[in-house]
Formats: C-alpha cells, structure tokens, sequence
C-alpha cells in the first residue's frame, strides 16, 4: 500500500475511495428521487472493509449499508461518503449518530450536504465528536452524480433538460439515429437518470414510447402532452405500457377519445397546458428530473419550449447530430420551433461523445 500525499495535504488514497464511492452511488441510477444518490466506503488499514449505497428513498443511507458490511471493523476505521453525512430524522435516523457510535476515527467527505437541514451540521456534529472529518475530495464528480438532487434543494424547482435531434444541415429531426436507442447507447442510459419524460402524444402512435434498454433500468414517468386545436386528434397509446407509467397531460379544450380514457391513466386537466404547472407536479410526485424530449410531431410541445427557454427553465441541453442531409419534407418541424423563441442562452461545459452513428452534444445552460 503505497500512501502517498499531495502538496495540499489530500490523500491520493481519498481520492480513489471516493470515486468508489461514486460507483457504488450510481448503482441506485433514477431509483433514489427524491434523494440523492450515495455511495460510502469503510477503509481500514488500506483494505476495504465495508461498502454500502443509499438503493431507494425510505431505505436506509448508504454509510448504514456500509457500517453494517464493516461490523467490529470499522472501529477506528476511515468512513469514506460522497455526500456529507446527514445529521436529521428524516424517512431514516441520522447517520452521524450511526458513524459515531461505530467508533470510526475519521469521515472524508466528498461534498457538503445541500439540503437545508442538513447543510454543513452533519459536518459539526462529527467534529464535535472528536472524529477527524476531511471534506470536498472529487467535489466535482460527487456535484454530477447529484445535479438533480442539487438543483432541486437549491431552487426548488425540478431539474430538466431539452433533448432533441438535428440533421447536418441543422434541421429539427422527430427521429433517433441508429443504435442510440439499444443497450449502451446514449439516449438508453440517459433514459435512465430522469424520473420523467415528457413527450409529444403522436409519439405514441407508431413511434414507441421511449423506453431504456439498460437491464435493470429505471424507466422515467411518461408524460404525454395531449393537446390540439379543432378538431381534436385521438391520442393512441399501446396498451403494452404499464398505466402507472404514464401520465396524461391535456387541457379542457382537448377531447380525449374514449379509447385512451379507458385504458385508465392517470389524466391531468389543465385550463393551458405550461412547464410551470408540469415542473410542479412532478415535484408535488418526488420526480425531482424531467427530460423535455422533442421527438415525434412535437407541435404539441412547441409552447413548453418556448416557456423553458424564455423563463429560463432549462439545465441542459442535449442535442443529437444525426449523419444526415435532409430537404424541408424529411425534417420534422424545421428549426422555425426554436428560431422562433426570442431569447438566447449561454452554454458552458459543452461536451461532446459519439453514440451508434450519431454525435452528441450536452451543455449546461448557464
Ligand atoms: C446520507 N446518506 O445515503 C443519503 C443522504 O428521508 P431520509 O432519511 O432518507 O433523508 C433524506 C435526506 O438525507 C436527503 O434529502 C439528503 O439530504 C440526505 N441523503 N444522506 O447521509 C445517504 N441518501
Ligand atoms: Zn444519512
């Protein structure tokens, strides 16, 4: 075991035991909303000897997982946790006090805790109990894991994100490039992270409903918007999704057909349908990430983007650059849908990955 330190007096070792300690965090990917996801490793004399990660909202925290695996060994042992340990009753006891009656002699904490009621007190409550408590190693891996989960302690408000796809020439496409929706590729494992989609209610027609392919997977709430002008257009959709699944949004304007109504899903009228009222739900519903995906006839949608981009509403945005060259018949609504909105965005950190025969483009808006 080769311990060596670097100049600022952080442990090389610490940063290795908190990327363990995001790893195990992200098997729990979508399933904790409206926590966050959290891994924790127990260390002792350079071995692991304990791990854990928080799996689901209600369950116990991932340093009880750990502690537990640990037992008589975490006893003067290093408590490794991505997130600051939470010092509150919450659905479960805090986890502070579960640290300090294991004995652990030192907590390496990757970032303060957001949340409110928690926010630097776990922190002191370990300090005040002699443990030596390191804080802020790989910060910035453990602030990706929980984008979500931040955003929504800090503002309030669901985190939520614009995907859609363009061809060559810059034309809005209502389809996916080839391979990007099978296991592995992109637009599946980001399927994955949301607690919700919301979608355009002609994707249910021949287009399936977006769906991940990842085994295991958690697979977001859709929403499907339902809304028209005269004449009202039937709104379809296959029976093979499951109704708990799916959420209709449509407003008092627009006759859903008997077809859909009896299928039994769960219908929301609004008088208009707006982001402000959807972002609201879903958070009232602990879906604490909603994916605005422009996919099928996203006339539909048009409005909701509008607002987002206009109300500053947006996290991210991802787009697909598919490799086609398309004429105005093959490119779904044209770009005149986000010409049209007036307002520019700044993005930062943009990235940029290949996926099936597409590339893909994620920014955040700052
Ligand atoms: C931790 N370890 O693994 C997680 C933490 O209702 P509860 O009891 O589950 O508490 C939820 C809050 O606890 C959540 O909002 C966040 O502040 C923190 N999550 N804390 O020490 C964990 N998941
Ligand atoms: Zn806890």
């Amino acid at each position: 075991n080769s311990r060596v330190s670097v100049e600022d007096g952080n442990d090389k070792d610490d940063n290795f035991y908190i990327k363990r300690c995001v790893e195990l965090a992200t098997k729990a990917i979508g399933f904790t909303s409206p926590n966050p996801m959290v891994g924790c490793v127990i260390v002792k004399d350079g071995k692991i000897v304990g791990q854990g990660f928080h799996p689901k909202a209600g369950q116990p925290h991932a340093e009880v997982f750990a502690l537990r695996d640990a037992g008589d060994l975490a006893e003067n042992a290093t408590a490794y946790v991505s997130l600051e340990p939470c010092n509150h009753y919450g659905r479960t006891p805090p986890c502070t006090e579960a640290l300090i009656k294991a004995k652990v002699k030192k907590v390496v904490v990757g970032m303060v805790d957001p949340n409110p009621l928690v926010a630097s007190k776990g922190l002191d409550r370990l300090r005040g109990a002699g443990i030596d408590v390191v804080v802020g190693v790989e910060e910035e891996m453990c602030r990706k894991l929980n984008e979500a989960f931040i955003h929504l302690m800090l503002t309030g408000k669901p985190y939520l994100t614009l995907r859609h796809s363009i061809s060559m020439n810059g034309q809005l496409l209502n389809q996916l490039g080839e391979g990007v929706t099978e296991n592995g590729g992109y637009y599946s494992q980001f399927l994955q992270e949301y607690d919700a989609v919301i979608v355009s209610s002609s994707l249910t027609g021949n287009l399936a409903l977006p769906t991940s392919q990842e085994p295991g997977a958690n697979q977001p709430i859709k929403i499907i918007i339902a809304k028209n002008p005269c004449p009202p257009v039937p709104v379809s959709i296959p029976s093979n999704e499951v109704a708990s699944k799916v959420i209709l949004f449509t407003d008092k304007d627009t006759s859903v057909e008997q077809e859909t109504t009896q299928k039994g899903f769960e219908t929301v009228v609004l008088d208009h349908i707006n982001l402000d009222a959807i972002l609201e739900f879903c958070k009232r519903r602990g879906l604490c990430s909603v994916l605005l995906d422009l996919r099928g006839n996203f006339g539909e949608l048009e409005d909701l983007v509008k607002e987002g981009i206009e109300q500053n509403m947006l996290q991210k945005i991802v787009v697909e650059v598919l490799p086609l060259w398309v004429d105005s018949e093959g490119g779904g609504n044209s770009l005149k849908l986000l010409n049209s909105v007036r307002k520019r965005l700044q993005v930062s950190n943009l990235q940029s990955k290949a996926s099936g025969k597409s590339i893909v483009l994620e920014g955040y808006v700052q």
